[in-house]
């Protein structure tokens, strides 16, 4: 039986900042979890070495459920973004180290494969619609089965999801937040014509989303449901801020497009009342932002209930720790939806050497005993912390907004 002897946290910069725990056992196997909090890393990687790891040291690592359950109630102060994602990496490098003694891939203790891979999203994005169904076009020839669309707002100098550089997109732009400026009513105008404008061009065999990130009111995001309803999107993701969950029924009433929501919920509480009320078709809480594999499951297995799949968040500020955990779960739960796969830049891949890989529109996992994925410490070393925040996002009149 393992014991945990030591676990330290690592942070490094290849092009955007990452936070990991590595947890070493007395015999010496090791597991990693990714701890990343985009804008607030340190707060995390403080929460994990000064608070959590004096609790870690000479526990059995193999109760994993015993030291979850020790991180969210022994704590006092619950749930949160900062709190759930430190317990998530725990949890994750707990359940790598469990599957290299058992010598098993994650996926196989968590049931094992329900289907043959995890059908994945890519991010087709341009200034113009004319350059996102270009990048589109690049995407369906690649294989991929499911693509989210994003374009520029004529009129506004940025807006979400539009990348500088055509594959790698990394919002965390600056040592102090960039202020971007937000104009729903001519958001509304372009979205239709982008969507009108890809099916025309990639036809009807391949799924299409799009993320509003939180910016409209409930009865703009039914509008642009509504709107949306000829072309038949997969989802619009984030439609509306969710911290009230109440105001999913009021797009409901008005519109078919499915509804996808929680990259930002840190745990089932924040989704209870959507799952439980049907309010959404996709849950995208992940496995870095709401407390591990073992609480993810959690909210997979009650969405199950409902109806409702999993839609996990993949950006590139989850490092390949979170995508390979999050991968063994999508393998194995029934009600898996899609993944999200927003490509890592080569530095990256290369800091967190891992085995998944892509094909047929599919991730797999791979089959090496534990979560198949690992940090290189010395190239770690090479790439120092630096201090980047997200954009923060106003009206035209200068009203902050959500970015
Ligand atoms: C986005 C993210 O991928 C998505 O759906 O919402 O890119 C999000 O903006 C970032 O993860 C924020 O750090
Ligand atoms: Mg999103």
């Amino acid at each position: 039986m393992p014991k945990i002897a030591s676990a330290r946290v690592i942070v490094t910069s290849p092009g955007r900042n990452f936070v990991t725990l590595k947890v070493v056992c007395d015999d010496g196997t090791t597991g990693v979890g990714d701890a990343t909090l985009n804008g607030r890393e340190l707060a995390v990687a403080s929460y994990l070495a000064d608070h959590v790891v004096p609790c870690l040291i000479g526990r059995d690592a193999h109760r994993i459920e015993d030291i979850w359950q020790y991180l969210y109630k022994g704590a006092y102060w619950r749930r949160g973004p900062v709190t759930m994602a430190a317990i998530a990496a725990v949890d994750m490098a707990l359940w790598d180290i469990k599957g290299k003694v058992a010598g098993l891939p994650v996926y196989q203790l968590l049931g094992g494969a329900s289907r043959a891979g995890c059908m994945v999203y890519g991010h087709a994005n341009g200034e113009t619609i004319a350059d996102t169904i270009a990048a589109a076009l690049d995407y369906q020839g690649q294989g991929y089965k499911a693509i989210r669309l994003q374009c520029g707002v004529p009129g506004m100098a940025s807006t979400y999801g539009v990348s500088k550089d055509k594959y790698f997109y990394e919002p965390a732009d600056a040592e102090l937040p960039t202020e971007n400026l937000w104009s729903t009513a001519k958001y509304l105008r372009v979205v239709p014509e982008l969507f009108a404008a890809a099916r025309e061009a990639l036809g009807w065999d391949v799924h299409l989303l799009h993320d509003v990130h939180h910016r409209l009111t409930p009865i703009e995001a039914a509008r642009l449901g509504k709107d949306l309803e000829p072309y038949r999107p997969f989802w619009i993701e984030d439609a509306t801020p969710a911290e009230d969950q109440e105001a999913f029924r009021l797009i409901r009433q008005h519109t078919t497009t499915p509804l996808a929501v929680g990259e930002i919920f840190s745990s089932i509480w924040d989704c209870k009342a959507l799952i439980e009320n049907r309010l959404i078709d996709y849950i995208r809480a992940t496995v870095l932002h709401a407390g591990g594999i073992t609480h993810m499951r959690q909210i997979a297995s009650l969405a199950d209930l409902y109806h409702v799949r999993t839609g996990c968040h993949g950006a590139t500020d989850l490092s390949p720790v979170t995508m390979a955990a999050a991968l063994h779960l999508g393998l194995a739960i029934p009600n898996f939806g899609i993944q999200e796969y927003m490509r890592h830049s080569d530095d990256t891949d290369a800091v967190f050497p891992h085995g998944y890989r892509f094909a047929d529109g599919m991730l797999h996992p791979g089959d090496a005993p534990g979560l198949g994925v690992d940090i290189d410490e010395r190239l770690a070393a090479a790439h120092p912390y630096r201090r980047a925040y997200l954009p923060v996002n106003r009206l035209e009149d200068g009203t902050m907004w959500s970015w």
